[in-house]
């Protein structure tokens, strides 16, 4: 059974990376089917396939149309695995989440705002390319406790700083836990912007909104899960 499912995260990793969306969508299919936890196929199929793609594309060994087709073949099993359904019956709080401005990479972010949803959060996606005061006024319009900004493009993690200095302008800096997350940003960018928080992966942007929302206020700045690189 375990070895079947490695064949199938293996043939979905392949798949991804070749850009073939419908075969993608079909083994997402089976995936279900067969109750495989969403973050393992993350972890498994997606992860990887984007990291190798990510590397090719460096080595000019693909071009921008192959890394389109591999993000919506990822998109594609996303789609299957994470429906909107997973939304939880009680709420733990209210996140605002987005991908910084300047940047228009959002499968990653996408995964967090799911996984979050299915742990009992409330989630209000502000999509890609979310300029900074987008991030502050929604947040509080909608009485949210927690800012997530995920960045995966190296000029755009600039403007993270910039959510932070107009809560601070704004006098409300402590009303808000500020996250951060993507391959872009790393530990250090945290403590340097004043974030509250970095995480690695979706699973621990859950723990770390948990433990924010719990201890948060007891707790040195910022709380970091999971080892960069
Ligand atoms: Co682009 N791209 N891309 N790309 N792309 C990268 C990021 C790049 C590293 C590739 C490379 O050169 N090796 C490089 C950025 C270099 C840099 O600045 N550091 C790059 C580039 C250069 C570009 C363009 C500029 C290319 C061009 O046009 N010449 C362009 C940028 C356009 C723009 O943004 N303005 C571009 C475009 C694209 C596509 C549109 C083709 C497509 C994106 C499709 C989409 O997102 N809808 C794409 C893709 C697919 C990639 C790679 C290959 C894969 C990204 C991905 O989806 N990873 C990427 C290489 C790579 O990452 N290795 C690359 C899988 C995803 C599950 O991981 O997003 O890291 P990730 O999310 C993880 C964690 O990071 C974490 O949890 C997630 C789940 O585990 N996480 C959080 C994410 N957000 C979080 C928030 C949190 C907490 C955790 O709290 C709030």
């Amino acid at each position: 059974m375990l070895e079947e499912i490695s064949e199938y995260l293996e043939k979905l990793r392949s798949t991804i990376l070749s850009g073939d969306s419908d075969s993608a969508r079909e083994i997402a299919k089976i995936l279900k089917e067969k109750n495989v936890n969403p973050v393992d196929v993350v972890n498994n199929a997606i992860k990887p396939a984007m990291d190798e793609m990510g590397k090719k594309y460096e080595n000019l060994e693909v071009f921008l149309p192959e890394l389109v087709l591999a993000g919506e073949a990822a998109q594609e099993v996303l789609e299957v695995l994470l429906p909107k359904e997973m939304e939880s019956s009680f709420i733990k709080g209210k996140v605002v989440i987005g991908t910084i401005y300047g940047d228009i990479h959002d499968i990653g972010k996408n995964i967090v705002a799911a996984i979050l949803r299915a742990n009992g959060y409330k989630v209000i996606d502000l999509g890609y390319d979310v300029p900074p005061r987008n991030f502050v006024e929604t947040a509080k319009k909608e009485g949210a406790k927690i800012i997530g900004m995920s960045c995966l493009l190296t000029p755009s993690m600039f403007y993270m700083r910039d959510v932070i200095t107009r809560l601070i302008d704004e006098g409300i800096r402590d009303k808000f836990y500020v996250i951060i997350g993507g391959a872009a940003v790393y530990p250090d960018w945290a403590r340097e912007i004043g974030a509250d928080g970095w995480a690695k992966d979706a699973e621990r942007a859950v723990q770390l909104c948990d433990t924010l929302l719990e201890k948060g206020h007891e707790l040195p700045k910022p709380v970091i899960l999971g080892e960069w690189r």
